[in-house]
This record gives structure tokens, sequence and C-alpha cells, in this order.
């Protein structure tokens, strides 16, 4: 029987985790009755022709309040946009660019004390008009696995990405996520996480990518 009860995910994790693998895995499995949200990677790669990308990671000091603000919006696109399939999963979201990656350019000083504020005031006004999360599944990784898959990837935007800033992604993904009780997003109540150990092989990964999939759809049966 048809319900409008909405089940929203967000799929987290350092960068080249996995993210997109995860859920290239969980599109077919549940088919149409999900809204699978790839991060809009190529719109901060060409807007009207300039790769953002390539030049906050080249010349952060100049780029990167510009650049988080686009990434901003471009998310709050998606999080802000209706539920309407019964199960919605997004790749990152208006909170891990809040509570990563703003908190990075703040502790690298890319951006000024004052554009992190602006930052900040964008991220309460637009979080709170997002709706509710109902699960995070943190795809945990540790740093060098991490750094390795970005070298192998090869992705021309990233050539300069260090270790070093990897780890300190990591960190702060730790900080936010690595929280048995759950934590607060966007409402009153704690939102569970689930943490997946994304340094095992992927056929292994797939095995418990299978049983996340289906435990999500048996336990909020639309
Ligand atoms: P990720 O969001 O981590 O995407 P990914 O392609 O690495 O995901 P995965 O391999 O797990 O499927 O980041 C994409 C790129 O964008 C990465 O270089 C980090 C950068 N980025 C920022 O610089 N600022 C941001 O706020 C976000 C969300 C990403």
């Amino acid at each position: 029987m048809a319900s409008s009860k909405k089940y929203n995910v967000l799929v987290e994790g350092n960068i080249a985790s996995g993210k997109s693998t995860f859920l290239d895995y969980i599109r077919p499995i549940f088919g149409k009755r999900a809204i699978i949200n790839n991060e809009p990677i190529s719109q901060w790669t060409n807007l009207n022709g300039r790769n953002l990308l390539k030049e906050v990671y080249r010349y952060p000091a100049k780029f990167s309040f510009q650049f988080q603000t686009f990434v901003q919006l471009t998310m709050a696109r998606i999080q802000l946009a209706e539920l309407n399939e019964p199960f919605r999963f997004s790749e990152r979201s208006l909170f891990s660019e809040r509570f990563v990656f703003i908190e990075a350019l703040k502790i690298l000083q890319h951006i000024t004390p004052t554009e992190y504020d602006i930052l900040l005031e964008w991220f309460s006004f637009l979080s709170e008009k997002s709706p509710p999360v109902d699960e995070i599944i943190y795809l945990r990784t540790s740093p060098n696995v991490a750094f390795e898959r970005l070298v192998e990837r090869n992705r021309q935007e990233e050539q300069p990405v260090t270790k070093d800033y990897v780890n300190l992604l990591h960190t702060l993904h730790e900080h936010w996520l690595n929280q048995s009780c759950g934590i607060r997003v966007n409402s009153a109540r704690h939102v569970p996480i689930r943490i997946v150990d994304q340094n095992k092989g992927l056929n292994r990964l797939k095995v418990e990518y299978y049983s996340i999939a289906n435990e999500i759809m048996n336990e909020n049966v639309i």
C-alpha cells in the first residue's frame, strides 16, 4: 500500500572513500523507489566554461570563498528539493560542507574570519529549510587508503591534493561522524550513523552494501 513516508539518507566519507561506488551499487536495488543524488561535481568543473574545482586547488587563498559559496548553492538545490520518491540517497550534503570543508578552510586560513561567518550564515539559513535527515551512512576509510585511491584515480583537478589535506579531512569527518549516539543536524532529534569500514576489499563491501540496502528497504516499508 502506498504511504507518504519518506526516508532521507546522506552518504558521507573522505575524498575518494567510495561514495559514488556505493550509490552506483544500490541504485538498481532501489530502482524507481529511490532518487539517488550524485554530487554535482560536473557543475563545479564547468561553470560557463570555468573549472572552479581546478582553480580552487591551485589558488586556494584566492578562490576558496567563491568555490565554497557555489558548492553550497549546488548542494542546497539538491537538498531543498521536495522528496517525491519513498527513499532518497545523497552523496554529501550541506552538513559535510559545513562541518568538514568549511572548517578545513578556516584551519588552513584559506578564508578570512568574515568569509567563514558568511558561509555559516548561509549554512544556517539553508539547512533549516532542508527536509529532516533519517540516517547518515559514513563510509569510513583510513586516510592512507583514501589517498592511495585518490592518486590512482588521477582526477586532473586533484593533482595538488596532499596527504596532509586528506589527513585533515579524515580528522574532521571523524570528529563529526564517529559518534555512537548519532548526531544532530537540522532537527531536534539525533540522526543515527551507520559506519561502514571501507578499507575492506570491494567484494566484501558489496555483500555489506547489499545487506544495508535491504535493511533500509525492509525496515522502512513503503
Ligand atoms: P568528494 O565529495 O569527496 O567526492 P569524491 O569524488 O572524492 O567521492 P568518492 O570518491 O567517495 O565517490 O569530493 C570531490 C572533490 O571536491 C574533492 O576533490 C573535494 C572537493 N570538495 C571541496 O573542495 N569542497 C567541498 O565542499 C566539497 C563537498 C568537495
